[in-house]
């Protein structure tokens, strides 16, 4: 696509479909991954609208879940400002996975219900109401082939989830990691968990790999919604605004005990370094 992301047939297959569905309703301005800029639609409607439509179609070829993003904003007066708003202007996000079930997990600003589809029906069963994710979580997920490009306090972060229960955190993680971020969302709203796609020193990764207009705000909404938090690290995601469509950010979001572990470690490099030094560490020389 425009942004040099390698586009499969079903990216575009999806885009054309969302389009299509969305040109029969109200929407002042449509923004998704698969196109370089905006469209401008009815002037007169009430509604903003971005989507990823197709969810880690690097999955696609091994059968794995994929889904479908979106956020839907408020229409400004001036349509050239529809997706440089904040994170917490959205008034509905959610996300659609394609997997053994296909579900749709929504969020109009108070709580997340999920829903099941009823094929035969042709409609959405609730089958999640109010979905909480729990405060602390036993579950990580990240692309650990990156350790060497992270920086320290996301690595000082995996180093305490991997001593477990040797180390600060004082309990065991499992770690899981599916590469489609609808799958990996869908997981921390069933049984809690943090996700990360921090930054990283690869060329091209120093705001992390996700975009955050259709994919990190959406998320956000959704998990602070359900009792959880997101963070770039630094910064609360939903505070963001972006200054161009196809923006990066880095993504930490899921538990709201660990997020802000996470944010604590990059606040202080003296913990950083604490958790780094084998002086420090639980079986080490200053703790027994
Ligand atoms: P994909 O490129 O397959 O669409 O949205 C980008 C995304 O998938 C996320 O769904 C997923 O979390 C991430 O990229 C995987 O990136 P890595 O291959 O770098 O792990």
């Amino acid at each position: 696509n425009s942004d040099g992301d390698v586009q499969r047939d079903l990216d575009v297959q999806a885009d054309a479909i969302l389009r299509r569905c969305l040109s029969k309703v109200p929407v002042a301005a449509l923004a998704s991954e698969e196109m370089r800029e905006a469209q401008i639609g009815d002037r007169e409607a009430k509604i903003c609208i971005a989507i990823d439509p197709l969810d880690g179609s690097s999955n696609i070829d091994i059968n794995m879940t994929v889904g479908t993003i979106f956020s839907i904003l408020p229409a400004p007066d001036d349509l050239a400002l529809a997706f440089h708003q904040r994170g917490s202007a959205q008034l509905a996000a959610g996300f659609v996975t394609y997997g053994p079930q296909t579900s749709l997990v929504l969020t109009l600003g108070e709580g997340v219900d999920i829903f099941t589809l009823d094929r035969k029906a042709g409609c959405f069963r609730l089958a999640r109401a109010a979905a909480q994710i729990a405060e602390t979580c036993e579950e990580f997920a990240i692309n650990a082939s990156n350790r060497r490009h992270w920086d320290s306090p996301v690595r000082a972060f995996v180093d305490e989830c991997l001593a477990g229960v040797e180390g600060p955190a004082n309990h065991n993680f499992n770690m899981r990691w599916v590469g489609s971020l609808v799958a990996e969302a869908y997981r921390i709203l069933t049984r809690g968990g943090v996700f990360l796609y921090p930054s990283d020193a690869r060329p091209g990764y120093g705001d992390g790999r996700l975009r955050l207009v259709y994919e990190a705000h959406p998320m956000a909404m959704i998990i602070e919604q359900a009792g959880g938090s997101a963070t770039t690290g630094r910064e609360r995601i939903l505070d963001l605004s972006a200054q161009s469509l196809h923006q990066r950010v880095p993504l930490i979001m899921g538990s709201s005990n660990e997020v802000r572990r996470v944010e604590e470690l990059h606040c202080d490099p003296l913990l950083v370094a604490s958790v780094s030094a084998p002086l420090f560490a639980r079986r080490g020389f200053f703790r027994l």
